[in-house]
């Protein structure tokens, strides 16, 4: 089984990357660290800095990833910036946010960087979705309360695990690091 390290600070994120890398037959190493984060505003620049800068550390095969929520009536807030408007105004802010707007479009991305030998790259995985009008129950994971897939009725809060993993940002972006891995 190949043998590739997970820089990450984020034990939701892992969680749901370990099975997706198993079904691959990778095993992930959790190393937890917080990924050096540049400001840009694309979450492919931000990942791909990461992992340049955890491989330089670290010299062992690695990812790194980014993630974002980007709100159309936001023009794309808060995007790269997901993280510190989670701390910041939260859930309960980004609903005041959207108050009265008309539409509840939004998307969630996330940028997988694998950082090894020869070559850094960087995969992205994009779902469409809509902001609920509240925040729902279930699993407590950062926006997942209040992110409703398309043609989906549940918030992926109130998914299982392996549901939001079958079609998910995340498992879409690292569906294309498996197979680029695959042809190494
Ligand atoms: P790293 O150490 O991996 O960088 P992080 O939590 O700082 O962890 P990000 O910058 O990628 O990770 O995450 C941006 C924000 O989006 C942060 O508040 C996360 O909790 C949240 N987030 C990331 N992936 C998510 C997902 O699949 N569902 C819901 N929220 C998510």
């Amino acid at each position: 089984m190949r043998e590739i390290s997970i820089v990450s600070g984020n034990r939701h994120k892992v969680d749901e990357l370990m099975p997706l890398a198993k079904a691959h037959g990778i095993r992930l190493k959790w190393i937890n660290y917080s990924k050096v984060e540049i400001q840009a505003d694309g979450i492919s620049d931000i990942a791909r800095a990461g992992g340049i800068l955890a491989y330089a550390a670290l010299g062992v095969p690695l990812i790194v990833e980014d993630t974002g929520i980007f709100i159309s009536a936001l023009k794309g807030f808060p995007g790269p910036y997901s993280a510190q408007a989670y701390k910041t105004i939260g859930l309960e802010g980004i609903l005041t946010l959207l108050k009265g707007r008309k539409s509840r479009k939004a998307e969630f991305r996330t940028a997988i960087c694998y950082a090894g030998d020869e070559d850094t790259v960087v995969f992205e995985g994009v779902v469409h979705g809509t902001i609920a009008t509240r925040i729902r129950g279930g699993r407590d994971f950062g926006y997942d309360p209040i992110f409703i897939p398309e043609g989906h009725t549940k918030a992926y809060s109130e998914m299982e695990l392996a549901e939001k993993n079958s079609a998910s940002h995340r498992a879409a972006a690292f569906e294309k690091f498996a197979e680029y891995l695959s042809r190494k």
